[in-house]
């Protein structure tokens, strides 16, 4: 257990053109519900049995009042970039407008950004869909994509140069395998048949607002941020190596190989006919269109085995675990980074989220969360040797700035570096922000 963060002294994330960041996301931290359209987070939270603690965003971190204060917690930590998400039904109205109001809350936030020297890396989807999309279909419906390219053109505009980096979805997988095939996450659909049909409208609508971004704000750099939990099998065998190499391919290559291959993985002929994305012509070349950059959010691993009926099965998760259930498994992190490396001609990459939910205990103003640290250093570590080995890396934030609202988890997971008491809107900062700041202050 340690109290530091340290990396070897001659690494490249110790020099201060490596940027390091805090991220959050809209609906995690934002409530401010009232002067925003409703989004399938807030109906998903209606909805008995789906929130662990069954809450909300209602008030979450309260950041939307408490945004002048935030940034400044922000600033006092000495990061670079502070990574976060625009609520889509903030800024635009039913009829497809811009909503000014809202508009200006982020150009608030913005501005005091570009005013204290922090890159501001916005993120366009974190998952809070408006809320009459999904009536109209949400991602299962075509239409969205285009709904998606309308907003981003608006807000790009409306942002002009105060955006360092925007990325167009955050982990496509999640919401179109979470929210449209196993239901854990909003809209809440279970069927296969729906999983893939949403992925692949989502990366279209990506593919379709790159352009559109690009031009709006040729400075910025412009990408997408995927998740990957690396597959690993149970055993040598055959068998098992195939069913691990099937899940790799629905779970993790799914969403980034067409962007560099511009086709899905082959299993994809292998699924049945009423699965099948509905790809049209043309839809390929529009999702492949070059990226600035790559945003990758790592967090743990998963073990398959072979069963004879489903096409693999997934084990529990082995110790150690963070509070969250997640094997803690760093080198599953360095693994991904280089065979990614491998598999694709990469741009730029950033590690866009890492991060460990732990049991925090708040005493007489302290957290001492010596268990988060020791995640940090293993993980920071796997992104340092992935960098000697040729991974081209350009910075790391850390998720989350602070505890806030862990989708169906509730408010019962902390991955903050941050402590959040939510009577009282206090932050405190953790023995591992502390431990963070310290680190980027040692750059050179
Ligand atoms: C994610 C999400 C975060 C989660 C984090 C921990 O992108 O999955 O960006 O919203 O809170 O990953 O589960």
């Amino acid at each position: 257990m340690s109290s530091k963060l340290s990396l070897p002294q001659n690494s490249k994330m110790l020099k201060r053109d490596f940027t390091y960041g805090v991220a959050t996301a809209s609906f995690q931290i934002e409530g401010g519900v009232e002067q925003r359209l409703p989004c399938i987070w807030d109906t998903f939270c209606d909805t008995p049995n789906k929130i662990l603690d069954a809450s909300n965003g209602d008030i979450a971190c309260d950041h939307f009042n408490l945004w002048q204060e935030d940034i400044e917690l922000i600033d006092s930590l000495g990061v670079d970039a502070y990574r976060l998400s625009i609520s889509w039904p903030r800024v635009i109205t039913k009829d497809g407008e811009l909503n000014k109001d809202g508009v200006d809350y982020y150009l608030a936030i913005l501005n005091r950004l570009k005013n204290k020297n922090i890159k501001a890396f916005v993120t366009l989807y974190h998952w809070d869909l408006p809320q009459h999309l999904e009536d109209n279909g949400g991602w299962l419906n075509r239409d969205t994509a285009y709904q998606f390219k309308h907003y981003a053109d608006l807000i790009s505009q409306a942002f002009g140069d105060l955006v360092y980096a925007y990325a167009t979805l955050n982990e496509p997988f999640c919401s179109a395998y979470l929210g449209y095939e196993a239901g854990i996450h909003a809209p809440g659909l279970v069927g296969q048949e729906y999983g893939k049909k949403a992925a692949h409208h989502l990366l279209l609508a990506h593919g379709l607002a790159m352009p559109v971004l690009k031009a709006n704000s040729p400075n910025s750099q412009c990408g997408i941020v995927l998740n990957f939990t690396p597959c690993y099998p149970e055993s040598a065998s055959e068998a098992d190596k195939a069913a691990t190499s099937y899940a790799d391919d629905y779970f993790n290559q799914w969403y980034i190989k067409p962007l560099f291959d511009k086709q899905y993985p082959n299993i994809c002929q292998q699924l049945p006919a009423h699965c099948q994305p509905d790809i049209q012509a043309g839809d390929m070349e529009i999702i492949a269109h070059s990226i600035d950059f790559l945003g990758i959010n790592f967090y743990t691993r998963a073990i398959y085995r072979h069963h004879d009926d489903k096409k693999f099965e997934e084990l529990p998760a082995r110790a150690p675990r963070t509070d969250i259930g997640w094997e803690i498994y760093p080198m599953a992190f360095y693994e991904l980074l280089t065979s990614l490396n491998d598999l694709y001609t990469l741009p730029p990459v950033y590690i866009t989220e890492n991060g460990a939910a732990m049991a925090d205990k708040i005493t007489d103003s302290v957290v001492n969360d010596t268990d988060r640290i020791d995640y940090y250093q293993s993980h920071l570590n796997a992104v340092h040797n992935a960098i000697e080995d040729g991974v081209d890396i350009k910075g790391y934030f850390a998720w989350s700035l602070m505890d806030n609202f862990e989708w169906a988890e509730g408010y019962t997971k902390r991955f903050g570096i941050v402590y959040v008491d939510y009577k009282t809107q206090l932050r405190t900062v953790k023995a591992s922000g502390l431990a963070y700041k310290h680190l980027i202050s040692e750059r050179t």
